[in-house]
């Protein structure tokens, strides 16, 4: 019961007292730290974990990394709401920030400890990450073979849909029992997200993802249902994260106005308590003196754009809204002096098409911000 939890927790406290360790297994996945390189990462430290009997150790562990910043962490929602799920205490797990390599590798040159690495998810090292290259002893995969740049180290490298496919099936191969269902739910998660939902007519699905996707079924029960649909509107969906973290996520600045692409309507984002607030504070730390949000919805081809003008300026809105309309955009009866929405109901505009439309109205206009 709760072993996942437990194996997490444990490698987790380990982390704070790692000198008095003899031997350290590194589990790492690649820096995008999607579902399959942070589950991967889990899953396979798991076997490790059992493999080598380290319940008890008190020389070895474990360090399954998330290759991301803490911080940037809660942004992964499909990853939270499945770790939620399971109830893993996310602060327990183990992030690139909340560890420092160099400080290992100096270890292991002066023989304090042995490190082993092993990279799922990836096989070229990034910068970042390139001092474990003397630990690399494994490596899983599940991309085209860079021949120039790969890491060394046994290599296991097939072009299925997910790399959890490939961790899976070394769980499976093993000669004694694994598996619990927590780990079985995270990887066959994982299997589905990377398959678009194991349909073969999508072109990422192989033989071996549908046979290790059938085994874990028949194994744990599972029914991929509706999973694959809510995890995919979970890696679309922003519910959980904060205002100032939607407007960073998909971010591109140019000259004095940041236009942002936001998963939900601009009607809806501007709805959300302190919406205002965070608006004209991310203008002053950015130095911007529009923000632009360009809205949809998950599973919809409704589109909108907000229009933030920090400014009060009421002018220069007005012509600016004018103009919009000029170039064919339909605005809403608004309700906030400074912030305005815009409807495309028919033309699909996208940030691209969007970007040099508003910059040349701000270049026109901007005389009347200072002439006020
Ligand atoms: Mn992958």
């Amino acid at each position: 019961m709760a072993e996942l939890r437990t194996f997490l927790e444990k490698c987790y406290a380990d982390l704070n007292q790692w000198r008095s360790l003899r031997e350290i297994y590194i589990v790492l996945g690649n820096e995008s730290c999607d579902l399959d390189s942070a589950v991967s990462a889990i899953a396979y430290g798991f076997l490790l974990f059992k493999k080598n009997e380290l319940e008890n150790s008190m020389n070895q562990t474990v360090f399954p990394v998330l290759n991301v910043d803490r911080k940037h962490f809660p942004m992964r929602l499909e990853h939270c709401y499945l770790m939620n799920q399971l109830d893993i205490n996310l602060e327990k797990l183990i992030f690139r920030s909340d560890i420092n390599f160099e400080e290992l590798i100096e270890a292991v040159n002066d023989m304090k400890i042995t490190v082993k690495t092993y990279l799922v998810d990836h096989h070229v090292l990034s910068r970042n990450d390139d001092i474990l290259r003397q630990t690399v002893c494994r490596i899983f995969d599940h991309r085209t073979l860079d021949e120039k740049n790969f890491c060394p180290g046994e290599l296991r490298i097939e072009p299925v849909g997910s790399c959890a496919t490939i961790i899976s099936d070394e769980i499976f191969k093993e000669d004694f029992e694994i598996w619990n269902k927590d780990i079985a739910y995270l990887v066959y998660c994982t299997i589905l997200m990377d398959t678009k939902g194991l349909r073969p007519k999508k072109g990422k699905t192989t033989a071996l993802d549908m046979e290790i996707a059938s085994k874990l079924e028949r194994k744990f029960g599972f029914n991929k249902s509706n999973l694959y649909d809510k995890l995919k509107d979970l890696r679309c969906s922003t519910c959980h994260l904060t205002i100032d973290e939607m407007l960073i996520k998909d971010l591109k600045c140019s000259g004095s106005i940041a236009f942002s692409r936001i998963h939900v309507l601009a009607e809806t984002f501007i709805a959300k308590d302190c919406a205002m607030d965070s608006l004209k504070e991310f203008c002053s730390k950015k130095k911007v003196s529009m923000i632009i949000l360009i809205g949809s919805e998950a599973n919809s081809k409704m589109k909108d754009m907000g229009l933030f003008f920090d400014t009060n300026n009421e002018r220069f809105i007005r012509k600016f809204c004018q103009k919009l309309r000029e170039n064919g955009m339909r605005d809403l009866p608004n309700i906030l002096e400074n912030f305005v929405v815009f409807k495309f109901e028919f033309q699909k505009l996208t940030r691209k098409e969007i970007i040099p439309i508003i910059l040349n109205i701000y270049e026109e206009l901007k005389t009347e911000l200072t002439s006020h």
